[in-house]
């Protein structure tokens, strides 16, 4: 298993307030979320899956966030399911068509092949699921660092 830790200096273009971000890295470098992460192999057919934690938290008027990506291999779908606290995940196509879905404890998201998604902890404790996608999906975040959601 891989632990990935994302700090606001690790995402500070992909918040809005640009403002917001400098005043609280002049104090403070708070965790916005953790990824454990399991992989077996990076071969087509087999699978990958994460447990996440998103701390609770704002930067500004932005709750803490995961960065948010398409995957590489556009015929690549994710599922998530919620393990404990509160949030929304926001879906995006490439032709801007958005979806925002609830996730909670026991809640199924489905994410279609070529969205792109983003998860937020709207809730004041931990959000944690678990997500499932093929090890050859790959994470695309160039579209979303420069346009966000
Ligand atoms: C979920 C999955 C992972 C992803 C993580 C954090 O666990 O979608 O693939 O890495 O969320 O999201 P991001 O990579 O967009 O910051
Ligand atoms: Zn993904």
């Amino acid at each position: 298993m891989k632990k990935l830790v994302r700090k606001l200096s690790d995402m500070k273009d992909f918040y809005k307030s640009q403002k917001e971000v400098l005043k609280i890295l002049e104090k403070r470098n708070p965790v916005i979320y953790e990824v454990y992460e399991t992989r077996h192999s990076d071969k087509n057919g087999d699978l990958c899956y994460t447990t996440t934690i998103i701390y609770p938290g704002k930067i500004g008027k932005e709750y803490f966030m995961t960065k948010g990506h398409f995957h590489k291999n556009k015929n690549s779908a994710e599922v998530y399911f919620g393990l404990s606290g509160r949030g929304k995940s926001l879906l995006m196509d490439k032709k801007g068509n958005k979806k925002t879905v609830e996730i909670k404890k026991d809640k199924i998201v489905y994410i279609p092949p070529d969205f792109a998604h983003r998860t937020v902890n709207t809730g004041k404790q931990k959000l944690r699921f678990l997500s499932v996608y093929p090890s050859d999906a790959g994470h695309d975040y160039e579209a979303i660092r420069k346009n966000g959601f």
